[in-house]
């Protein structure tokens, strides 16, 4: 069977396993700690393991002849036959016990042995009648802790919000960046690509130090990092490489509780380094691992080779350059990575192997600072909680040339939308704020529903009175993909409608929405002059990136509103934006960005007028 080269964290991790597998099984203690001690020397070893030869193994701390063997044996195969063996002679689900915090192989045994436990199902099942309190030093104090600790794995499973993992990589970075010899700190991974979750943040710190100063810098680094507050256990704690996981809720205060959020923490990962191999660094850490293979294909094939620690002239040894002082081509910035692979500079939010690396030149894409207005925005009329003047100031305030004001519509009970009486008045009301509000465009709109058939909640002649119509799915979102196809390309056919809020109507972590052909919409968004919306909220992002891209290039318009119920909403705008980079958005297709006038005349285009 085909495998890879097994890295060094997939190394240690076999290795462990083996270990603990070892002392479930009441096996040598000697040979089980011979395991652990290995894995921890491989798990902090700068080489790939998986490419040093046997007499090279052999030299570290803690490897030995059978051990290296193993290793080799593992990197050639990409089975060790030991551990299978091991494997074998314990139920399936025992293993994954010793990833609760707290919860031992030890302890693991005596749960097995005189508990029969033999997996999470059984473990949580005794905790639940009380027959675990029988155990052996199994008191209620022990026990409610394991209860809680399970949640915890069961979050290592769990993709976090791009907005809550933002939130608490931005109070890691005012942290950090107030400490001697930091000169940057930067959220790498999936975050700084603008994925739509986050599976773990991975924090970069660059110091600027003489180097007999670097390692006491790194640990002051390093011990504040896992000290920071919200930490609720520490999983790696090295001094260039920390682990921890951090409370998602509570910790740092920078977002509001929420009682449904069904993950309880989340990891950061930080990495300590000098300024001089950063951009390596960040480059290897920002992925996504498809991009970097991409990289380190194009390095080959140049005669160089790439890894964390820089790019590097070719040679034919198996071990790193940079453990043999050999000097990398580039290694501080991205840029001159990118430059000396004869690249240009690629954003990372397009860093997913999706034809990147085909580019001749750096796109353009959306910026934060091009978004000139927002069209989708809600106000004490139905349920936000500004009204219409604060909304318009604050969208000023925001340098916005445009704020369409668009409340929800009669069916939306819930969200206490407008009759036509109220919304009549409303436009009113609105047209009226013009005069205390100056120089900013405000615009009479309603989020309309779509209603399931597609049709839309006001009558014709009530939709034609408005500055710009946002036609949105808010109820029957499980319906079929035919019928949800067929109910929002009638809402982008009515001559009347401008933008297609939230498509889907999806919810990340929480419900799927429509399922409609995207094509199709796109085809006929397109050939409406209709905008499809990228709702900035965090929780929607919905277009998602990769219907962005589809509609991108098919030419199709598209919104990026942030959907603002309060003053904080606007905040979202980045997550919107980035959704749309990871799309490949360029600003001529976004109607946000566009001048005041071209806005005004696409708004004017429509049937209605
Ligand atoms: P996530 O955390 O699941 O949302 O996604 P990432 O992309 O942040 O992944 P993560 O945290 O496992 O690793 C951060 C970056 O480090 C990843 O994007 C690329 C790099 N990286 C990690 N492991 C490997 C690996 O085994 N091979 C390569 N080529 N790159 C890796
Ligand atoms: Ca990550
Ligand atoms: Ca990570
Ligand atoms: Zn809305």
């Amino acid at each position: 069977m085909a495998h890879q080269t097994p890295s060094n964290a997939e190394i240690a991790a076999l290795l462990a396993d083996m270990s603990a597998m070892m002392d479930i099984l009441g096996e040598d203690s000697f040979r089980s700690a011979a395991h652990a001690r290995a894995s921890r020397t491989i798990g902090d070893l700068a080489d790939a393991a998986g490419s040093l030869t046997r007499d090279q193994l052999l030299k570290l701390d803690g490897v030995g002849a059978k051990m290296a063997d193993k290793i080799i044996e593992l990197a050639k195969t990409g089975r060790v036959a030991e551990y299978d063996e091991l494997a074998a002679r314990l139920p399936k689900g025992l293993l994954e016990l010793t990833t609760i915090p707290g919860v031992g192989p030890k302890t693991v045994r005596v749960m097995w042995q005189q508990g029969g436990i033999t997996d999470l199902a059984s473990l949580k099942a005794a905790i639940a009648d009380g027959s675990i309190l029988n155990l052996p030093r199994m008191g209620e104090k022990a026990v409610a802790k394991i209860r809680d600790n399970i949640a915890l794995i069961a979050d290592a499973n769990m993709r976090t919000w791009l907005g809550k993992a933002d939130a608490i990589a931005r109070a890691f970075v005012e942290l950090l960046s107030a400490l001697p010899r930091v000169t940057r700190v930067v959220p790498a991974g999936s975050l700084r690509r603008g994925k739509e979750t986050v599976g773990d943040i991975d924090i970069l710190v660059a110091l600027e130090c003489p180097a007999d100063q670097l390692a006491a810098a790194q640990k002051h680094v390093a011990e504040t990092f896992r000290a920071a507050p919200g930490v609720h256990s520490v999983i790696i704690a090295g001094d260039n490489k920390s682990s921890v996981r951090v409370a998602l809720e509570n910790s740092m205060g920078r977002w509001k509780p929420d009682p449904d959020a069904p993950q309880s923490t989340i990891q950061v990962d930080l990495r300590v380094l000098p300024a001089q191999v950063f951009g390596a660094a960040l480059s290897y850490f920002t992925g996504s691992k498809e991009h970097n293979v991409r990289l380190r294909e194009r390095a080959l094939k140049m005669g160089m080779t790439l890894n964390e620690w820089g790019l590097f002239p070719n040679d034919s040894e198996p071990t790193p350059p940079q453990s043999r002082g050999i000097a990398p081509v580039a290694a501080a910035t991205e840029e001159s990575i990118y430059a000396a692979l004869k690249l240009p500079y690629i954003p990372p939010e397009l860093r997913e192997d999706r034809g990147e690396l085909d580019l001749t030149a750096t796109p353009r894409l959306v910026e934060l600072a091009d978004i000139k207005a927002e069209l989708h925005s809600h106000t004490t009329a139905s349920d936000g909680t500004m009204s219409i003047e604060e909304l318009a100031r604050r969208a000023k305030a925001r340098g916005f040339h445009t704020i369409a004001v668009t409340d929800h519509s009669r069916s939306s009970a819930i969200a206490n939308g407008l009759s036509i009486e109220r919304l009549l008045e409303h436009i009113r009301a609105v047209h009226a704020a013009r005069k205390n509000v100056e120089g900013i465009t405000i615009l009479a709109g309603s989020e309309v529903d779509i209603l399931a058939d597609g049709e839309l909640d006001y009558p014709d002649e009530i939709l034609a009175q408005l500055d710009v119509v946002v036609a949105s799915p808010h109820t029957a979102l499980s319906q079929d993909p035919a019928a949800a196809t067929a109910r929002l390309l009638r809402a982008i056919e009515h001559p009347c409608v401008n933008i297609l809020g939230h498509p889907t109507g999806r919810l990340i972590n929480k419900r799927a929405g429509l399922s409609p052909d995207m094509s199709a919409l796109i085809a006929a968004a397109k050939k409406n002059n209709v905008a499809l919306e990228i709702n900035a909220h965090w929780l929607r992002l919905d277009l998602r990136d990769a219907h962005v891209r589809a509609a991108v290039e098919a030419r199709c318009l598209i919104a990026i509103d942030c959907d603002v119920h309060e003053p904080d909403d606007f905040d979202n705008l980045k997550y919107g934006v980035a959704t749309g980079r990871r799309g490949w958005l360029t600003p001529e297709l976004c109607v946000n960005t566009w001048s005041q006038p071209a806005l005004a005349s696409w708004l004017a285009k429509s049937g209605r007028r």
